[in-house]
């Protein structure tokens, strides 16, 4: 699932797709490098990040969208806002990618699949204080939950997400990601999200004794590491910046390097 954010202040990349134009061009770029899935957002959900009106979410999605579609791309939306899911499905988006898994009623009457993420709290105060008893096991019930409910409503296809960063300390995110078996044990298609996050920067930036943070831009072989381990766990999905190299690393490891081909 390569990434297109149409936002001003993105964590990752945030003001590089400035306008429709440079948005769809970066769109046919990541589908000549691979993506199954183009994923469209008009909103930052980083950490500390300023809730988006919808009018303005909608004005960078919605032709970005239309564009994409029409050249044959299979597009999901993300987004927390009914309004925005149901004027991208009308712009032709087949997947709710949805970061508060609340929207699974609505992919169901829409018709369209669903990703539902978990999110603890809100980004404006996520990484204040998240806090769980049991992680891995707390937000596996609350979109195991979720996912089963969009399935009875009729969604037809329905995937679950751990929200790496998401109300989420770094060692939340270092559990979930050792437990992702877990979460493929629950029989839902798992997609990740790992594409230059900061718990990378952490691990990167104390390689080097220094407790700092590796800056985005020199997150990739962090990267593409998580992606692999992923993928190695049994997710069914990655969401990426870097795509073509993430796309080789899908497919070096998949179904090649297993132990019933030795
Ligand atoms: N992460 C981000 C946004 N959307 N969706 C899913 N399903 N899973 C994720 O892990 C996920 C997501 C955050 O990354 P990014 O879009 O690069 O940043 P921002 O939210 O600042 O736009």
């Amino acid at each position: 699932m390569g990434v297109i954010n149409v936002t001003p202040d993105s964590f990752s990349d945030g003001g590089q797709l400035p306008d429709a134009v440079t948005a769809i061009a970066h769109g046919h770029r990541l589908l000549a490098d691979g993506a199954d899935w183009l994923d469209v957002g008009g909103e930052s959900t980083r950490p500390g990040a300023a809730p988006v009106p919808e009018r303005e979410e909608l004005t960078r999605v919605i032709p970005v969208i239309e564009a994409l579609v029409a050249d044959g791309a299979r597009v999901s939306i993300d987004t927390r806002k009914p309004a925005v899911a149901r004027a991208a499905v009308a712009a032709g988006a087949t997947l709710l990618n949805d970061v508060g898994a609340s929207l699974g009623a609505l992919a169901a009457e829409l018709g369209v699949g669903w990703a539902g993420m978990h999110m603890q709290g809100e980004p404006a105060t996520m990484q204040r204080e998240p806090h769980y008893d049991d992680v891995v096991a707390e937000v596996i019930d609350l979109l195991v939950t979720r996912a089963e409910a969009a399935r009875a409503a009729g969604a037809p296809e329905v995937w679950i997400d751990p929200g790496i960063g998401f109300g989420k300390t770094h060692d939340h995110n270092l559990t979930l990601l050792a437990h992702l078996d877990a979460f493929v044990a629950t029989g839902f298609p798992v997609l990740v999200g790992t594409s230059r996050k900061a718990f990378l920067g952490a691990l990167l930036g104390r390689s080097d004794g220094s407790e700092g943070s590796t800056p985005v831009g020199d997150r990739l072989e962090g990267s593409l590491a998580s992606a692999t381990w992923a993928m190695a766990c049994g997710a069914a999905m990655v969401r990426a910046h870097d795509v073509r190299a993430t796309v080789h690393a899908a497919l070096v490891i998949g179904g090649h390097i297993t132990k019933d081909a030795a």
